[in-house]
């Protein structure tokens, strides 16, 4: 799949990574927004990789991905006028969050850090990544970027973390709720869904499958990222007649998801885009797709910046 070697240009070897075939690299030069994005936005989904020469990619990884470091990020964030972003440990890195947290760092308070930590994590460790910016893990169930997802493993990683505040964020696809929700349920910090919990948006939004999604989130303690048109979309980025207006398949789940929890949603960009195959978004886009899913001042107010300040900086004015 990929292959790495060493460089010896300096005193110091240093690891080069060579990428996975066919990986699409981050869109350099995003379009600026239409919609604006109100002071105090929070993009609660991105992630850096690497740089690789710096911070390896695990050895264990399932893809080895471009580079794309905190300044690029911090740039990109810029560029959108968003104000403060929730840096989510990528599976690249495996359990070492070392980029992540240098990247929480150098943010000088501007984001927060989503970790990855095996069961027999430490409660010092625990400390170091709180004071460092972090306030939950992730739990990832997709075959394809992880190997396997132990549930009783993860059950200690969260009795662990309660004490903190921290929550657990949740990806996993929409045909394996059934399967996860009990699991789920027992967990005793508060939750946070990937993707909208990737539907099949070739499917109704009306049917089962979403509905036992909205059951769920329904019970409480449930937060959803209204995250990645890009990679549930099936019809793809195209926008009729020069309105910028992409992603349209996946519209109706994200409103239905808005409507109903307006105060337990949060909305991310998911930059650099991680697996993506058939094209990489225009970040610009991803922004002005929001006004379709929030469709009024309050909506996008509660989902844009009140619900991710409350949940990663609480007691903030908003
Ligand atoms: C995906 C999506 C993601 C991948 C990762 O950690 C990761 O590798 O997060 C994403 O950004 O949510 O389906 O590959």
């Amino acid at each position: 799949m990929s292959s790495e070697s060493s460089s010896e240009s300096g005193s110091e070897p240093r690891p080069e990574f060579t990428k996975t075939p066919g990986w699409l690299d981050w869109y350099e030069n995003p379009s600026r927004p239409a919609f604006a994005l109100p002071p105090g936005t929070v993009d609660t989904h991105c992630h850096v990789f690497g740089p690789g020469d710096v911070f390896p990619f695990a050895p264990e990884r399932k893809y080895t991905p471009c580079d794309a470091s905190a300044d690029q990020l911090f740039a990109l964030r810029d560029h959108l006028g968003v104000s403060r972003n929730v840096i989510v440990q990528a599976t690249c890195h495996g359990a070492d969050n070392s980029a992540m947290v240098d990247a929480v760092r150098a943010s000088g308070g501007r984001a927060r850090g989503i970790a990855t930590v095996p069961p027999d994590v430490t409660d010092a460790e625990l400390r170091r990544l709180h004071e460092a910016g972090v306030r939950g893990v992730r739990f990832n169930f997709l075959k394809r970027l992880v190997s396997s997802a132990p549930k009783d493993d993860l059950a200690v990683i969260a009795r662990k973390i309660a004490p903190l505040g921290w929550h657990v964020v949740l990806y996993f696809e929409g045909a394996e709720l059934a399967e996860l929700d009990t699991f789920f349920g027992s967990l005793p910090t508060p939750l946070v869904v990937d993707h909208l919990g990737r539907p099949d948006v070739g499917k109704p939004v009306g049917g089962p499958e979403f509905g036992r999604f909205l059951r769920f989130v329904e019970r409480g303690d449930v937060w959803v990222k209204v995250s990645c048109p890009e990679r549930l979309t099936l019809t793809g980025p195209a926008a009729l007649d020069g309105e910028r207006d992409a992603y349209r398949d996946v519209v109706p789940f994200a409103r239905e998801v808005v409507d109903e929890f307006p105060d337990s949603v949060l909305w991310g960009t998911d930059w650099p885009h991680p697996n993506l195959t058939d094209h990489m978004p225009d970040d610009g886009l991803l922004v002005d797709h929001v006004p379709h899913v929030a469709r009024t001042a309050e909506q996008r107010h509660k989902l844009l910046v009140a619900n991710p300040t409350r949940l990663y900086w609480p007691g903030e004015d908003t």
